[in-house]
């Protein structure tokens, strides 16, 4: 990036604990149209952190593209690197019926945005009645993990077909590709949907249960 950003409205803020002091700071998100790919579709936005303790560290990013400007970025707070500290959710666009998030953490020097392969991680949740995908965030044997599970029943009517990606985290703020399976949920009759419906279609993290309809399925 070059230049100052200009900073536009604030359009999001949550307060938790980023920085693991034991004292919340805040998080404040801002529409920051600026120069580059994304800037004749409203995806410029600014997260600024305000710490408890005064520092104050930002993050641009790019987010919601061709969506309402003034539109909140926060999907929600969890702690997705298994840390202990808060860490954000965010929304970084969209598909026909998906939701693509990705996340904004604090290493205890900077605010990054959560990288794979030096690209941000971007994570797709929701889906259609033929193919869905679910996010969940776990630990196993002590390992934080992120695990995403697409499903889909374009093969056959009764059969859908899962891809289950597990994600580890190399550094606070980085993640790589763990384990990847496939397995096949057979079904009885046609076109029903997997019982546990959120874990294909939802995003569990924490106490963060979201999309809310994905979960009173
Ligand atoms: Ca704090
Ligand atoms: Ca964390």
């Amino acid at each position: 990036m070059s230049g100052p950003a200009p900073v536009g409205a604030r359009i999001g803020s949550a307060q938790a604990d980023f920085d693991c002091d034991g004292r919340p700071d805040l998080l404040e998100f801002f529409n920051a149209p600026r120069p580059g790919t994304y800037a004749s579709v409203n995806a410029g936005k600014l997260a600024r952190l305000t710490r408890s303790s005064g520092g104050v560290v930002e993050l641009a990013f790019d987010g919601m593209p061709f969506d309402d400007p003034a539109r909140n970025p926060l999907i929600g707070l969890a702690d997705v690197n298994g840390d202990g500290c808060d860490d954000a959710i965010v929304n970084v666009g969209h598909g026909a019926s998906t939701t693509f998030a990705a996340f904004v953490v604090f290493d205890g020097t900077r605010l990054a945005e959560v990288a794979e392969n030096g690209e941000p991680a971007v994570f797709i949740y929701e889906g259609s009645v033929r193919h869905g995908t679910g996010i969940e965030c776990r630990t196993t044997r002590g390992a934080a993990e992120i695990v995403s599970r697409a499903v889909s029943d374009y093969t056959s009517d009764f059969d859908w077909d899962v891809v289950e990606r597990v994600y580890r985290w190399p550094t606070l703020t980085t993640l790589s590709l763990y384990s990847t399976a496939t397995s096949v949920i057979q079904m009885s009759k046609a076109f029903e949907q997997p019982a546990d419906f959120a874990r294909y279609w939802g995003f569990t993290c924490g106490s963060l249960r979201t999309p809310g309809w994905a979960f009173t399925k």
